[in-house]
């Protein structure tokens, strides 16, 4: 599994899978969220109406992933997922790493094989990039480790600004 590293726009990638940063209503928001649903269009949002209205109706807890059409965005799937508020009082660093090991396990479950991911949890949810960057290369670099099975051989990291790319090549290292 390659880990590559983007400056640019998400909703701009070509790749199986997109990863969203989302919040658990799952019916979209600002940050990433809004632009992926924006490019996305109608058959995303009516997608996650579907999972709330069935197997979600309390919303999709943070940590955990799931996947919808990509609409008119050029990728085939998103995968939804929500990163944990940053807090100084609490340790939630495993729940953001278990952000990308799930939303790896969902987007292989599907057969992608090139799975994009924004800076989850660095915007409205506080996160330091820093922090974030090494989480975030910590827990896929372990999925490629462990996981025999995945279909994924390439994780992009699509930043937005020249701080979050040079965060992220720092925790590539
Ligand atoms: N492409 C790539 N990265 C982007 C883009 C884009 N088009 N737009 C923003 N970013 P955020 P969070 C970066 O706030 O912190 C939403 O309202 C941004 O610069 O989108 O996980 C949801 O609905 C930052 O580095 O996500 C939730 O309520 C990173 O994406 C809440 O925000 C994440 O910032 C989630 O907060």
């Amino acid at each position: 599994m390659e880990i590559t590293l983007v400056e640019g726009d998400i909703t701009e990638q070509r790749v199986d899978a997109v990863v969203n940063a989302a919040n658990s209503a799952l019916l979209g928001g600002g940050g990433v969220d809004g632009a992926i649903h924006r490019r996305g269009g109608p058959r995303v949002l009516a997608a996650c109406r579907e999972l709330r209205a069935t197997v979600l109706p309390d919303g999709l807890p943070a940590g955990q992933a799931v996947a919808t059409t990509a609409g008119d965005l050029p990728a085939t799937w998103v995968v939804h997922t929500v990163g944990p508020v940053h807090s100084t009082r609490e340790d939630r660093s495993a729940v953001l790493a278990a952000c990308h090991r799930n939303s790896l396990r969902v987007a292989a479950d599907l057969g992608a094989r090139t799975v994009a991911f924004p800076a989850i949890s660095t915007g409205v949810y506080g996160w330091p990039v820093d922090s974030a960057a090494q989480i975030a290369v910590r827990a896929v670099r372990a999925v490629a480790a462990q996981d025999a099975s995945t279909t994924v051989g390439e994780v992009r990291f699509v930043l937005f600004g020249r701080e979050a790319y040079q965060a992220f090549a720092r925790a590539l290292g």
